[in-house]
């Protein structure tokens, strides 16, 4: 990579309606992070901007179930993601948000430069109306019957029950999740992007792309060679939480939300140099690196890209290595289902521990498949690499420099073969791990890091110094200074990795300024006479109980779902399904009551003589708190035949009478239709 190059960084906007957790590190807050901090560390011209993306229906959907504005939604989360990013070293150069005043500029003028090109196509379309709340429906706002499988709240995008995606239109007795009134279709005017006459450019732009990881290049030639092709897609929406459409007749329309949020790049940069904002963005030295997840490859390099090539003005994304995703204890992470390991928790958990679980992120980071965070492997990778590889290897330097030579480096007088390989070799663990950083092989760099602490461990091992010293300080002087160039080369590499490591190795080390990468290719980083820094422990053992506690929480998570749904349930889930043979052998029969008393002592119990048409029979039901004896003479009612006699209070029950109970507990007599014949066969 030239290194005159300006270049351009940017992790997804999250959305504002939830905290950030464990896969939004590992799909792309960290990456490019650990990116950024080692191209800051070569020198290069970079900018590393970020923000919260604020529009978009979840966000209202969010502000309508807590009674209060989206305003007030993005507000809260937007603060608490920011203190969580900054807390945990991912490290901005501009953190904005997508309802800045600046963004709103900014979008609305790009919006402008695409629709006076006419880029932009305006399409009537009929879209369902509320004509209570009046407004038009965002699909998630229009709740129906799922066309597929009957399930009654399916959402005008999708069923959740089948997960059948669906247009509003196919529901059945749609109704508007805003006033629950019957939605009407009225025809709207929105404004497409022509992606289907795009598709050129867009194959060009991509073919173009060089080195993008297959899991992105395929998804999008997939898109691209589909069938009939990418297809036009509204770039406005009928909504009143976004950036207003700044158009004649666009009243009460804003901009779609993946319209808006990729400007937000540009509109963070335009905050962070309001004066040069445009080398980063514009040009041939302008480099674009988008750092995302694997659900937002179309939007960054299908949709955005078509609109940057219609704008005209704007470099096109150089990269975009897209992470796959992060699943947690073999399930997946799911926000809704509070199914996480939220950073801000972590932080509280684990204080001054960011950088074991960026360690973890990064030896698991989900860069070509799918991965699975456990808090077993947090543990091992913990007590077995950090505590007992690199720090134990870097503690040992340091105490056993402090106690022969009162932490003084010594001149290392003639080194032999295994010095000299064991210091050539910090040279090209520096160069191995700088090639898998440019080429975003984050798992592979951090693993080489750690084989260089390997490597110190190993040569410590080997030469021994605290049984050399006996017989040659001088030599085991020798031995320790060759370690702490190791030593002084890990607090370079780990850098982009473990920042807070590194600032404490750099103490330690008494290394004053921050050092570049180049420093790596030096033989000596620390200076024979060098006065090292107090010694520290770089990391701690983390205790079964701590994983205990972090597991027993989300074990209590999905019990609480469980209970919430349960109780949010109204009803009881289907049972497992039966047989037609199965429901065959009950025998349900029309039956009148005949007879009806109390049974003494059981308050809760009523003894019924029942003409089941075959025969006279006794019952007793628990229904003596909704029913009276008197009330239930004559009754029609339905009952299960074939169920062995049961002795119930001393009376012997032969069968049951079927009943409702609703959520509320309340029960409800099931009797037939007026008119049917006691032993007539219910089936
Ligand atoms: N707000 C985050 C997501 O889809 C989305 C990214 C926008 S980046 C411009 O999870
Ligand atoms: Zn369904």
């Amino acid at each position: 990579m030239s290194t005159n190059k300006k270049i351009m960084v940017t992790a997804a906007l999250p959305y504002a309606n939830g905290p950030i957790h464990i896969g939004h590190l590992a799909g792309c807050y960290l990456p490019s992070d650990i990116y950024v901090r080692y191209l800051r560390m070569r020198g290069r011209d970079v900018k590393f901007v970020c923000g919260s993306d604020e529009h978009g229906v979840p966000i209202t959907i969010k502000a309508k179930n807590e009674g209060i504005t989206p305003q007030e939604v993005v507000n809260r989360y937007n603060k608490m993601m920011q203190s969580a990013f900054e807390e945990f070293g991912i490290s901005f150069d501009h953190y904005s948000r997508t309802s800045s005043e600046q963004h709103h500029k900014n979008a609305k003028e790009f919006f402008m430069n695409l629709y006076q090109k006419g880029a932009l196509e305006a399409q009537d379309t009929e879209q369902y109306y509320d004509p209570e709340a009046g407004q038009f429906l965002a699909d998630r706002y229009i709740t129906g019957t799922c066309p597929k499988c009957g399930h009654d709240e399916a959402y005008g995008d999708q069923c959740e029950n089948c997960g059948t995606s669906l247009s509003p239109t196919e529901l059945i007795n749609p109704k508007s999740a805003l006033s629950g009134a019957k939605p009407e279709l009225r025809n709207t005017t929105n404004w497409f992007l022509p992606l289907d006459k795009l598709s050129a450019d867009l194959r060009t732009f991509l073919e173009s792309r060089e080195n993008w990881k297959p899991n992105v290049l395929g998804q999008c030639m997939s898109w691209l060679n589909s069938g009939d092709g990418l297809k036009p897609r509204a770039m406005t929406r009928d909504l009143n939480w976004g950036v207003p459409v700044p158009i004649e007749g666009a009243k009460g329309k804003v901009m779609y939300v993946w319209f808006d949020a990729p400007i937000g790049y540009i509109s963070a940069t335009q905050e962070l140099l309001p004066n040069d904002w445009e080398a980063y963005w514009k040009g041939d030295d302008a480099e674009i690196v988008h750092f995302i997840g694997k659900d937002n490859i179309v939007f960054h390099c299908i949709i955005f890209p078509a609109m940057l090539q219609q704008h005209g003005e704007y470099a096109l994304p150089k990269q975009v290595p897209a992470n796959e995703f992060l699943n947690l204890e073999g399930r997946k992470l799911s926000t809704s289902k509070n199914w996480a390991v939220w950073l801000h928790e972590y932080l509280e958990d684990f204080p001054g521990q960011q950088d074991v679980l960026r360690y973890v992120l990064t030896a698991t980071m989900p860069e070509t498949k799918d991965n699975d965070f456990t808090w077993a492997d947090f543990q091992q990778r913990n007590n077995s690499e950090l505590v007992a590889g690199f720090g134990n290897f870097v503690n040992r330097v340091m105490v056993l420099t402090h106690k022969y030579y009162d932490g003084v480096v010594q001149n290392p007088g003639i080194l032999t073969d295994a010095d000299r390989e064991a210091l050539t070799s910090i040279s090209q663990y520096g160069r191995r791990i700088a090639k898998s950083l440019e080429e975003y092989k984050f798992r592979e760099a951090i693993g080489e890091a750690m084989n260089l602490a390997r490597l110190g461990n190993k040569y410590l091992q080997e030469q021994e110094p605290w049984k050399v010293y006996k017989q040659d300080a001088e030599r085991a002087g020798a031995i320790l200074y060759v370690a702490t160039q190791i030593t002084a080369a890990l607090s370079i590499v780990f850098k982009p990795f473990l920042p807070g490591t590194s600032a404490k190795l750099h103490s330690m080390l008494a290394i004053k300024s921050s050092p570049n990468w180049e420093e790596t290719e030096k033989e000596i980083i620390i200076a024979a006479g060098t006065q090292l820094g107090k010694s520290e422990l770089l990391f701690a053992k983390i205790e079964d109980a701590q994983v205990e506690q972090q597991r027993a929480k989300l074990e209590s998570t999905i019990q609480e779902k469980q209970e919430e749904d349960l109780e949010n349930q109204k009803h009881n889930p289907q049972k497992e399904n039966i047989s037609f043979d199965q429901f065959m052998e009950i025998d349900l029969r029309v039956g009148t009551i005949l007879e009806a008393e109390r049974v003494p002592k059981a308050d809760r119990l009523l003894k019924f003589t029942v003409d089941t048409g075959l025969d006279k029979r006794t019952i007793v039901s628990g229904i003596a708190q909704q029913f009276t004896p008197e009330e239930m003479i004559g009754k029609q009612v339905m009952v299960l035949m074939n169920l062995p006699p049961r002795k119930i209070r001393g009376v012997i029950s032969q069968g049951m009478l079927l009943m409702a109970e609703d959520t509320d507990g309340k029960l409800r007599l099931m009797t037939p239709e007026d008119g049917a014949e006691s032993g007539s066969v219910i089936g």
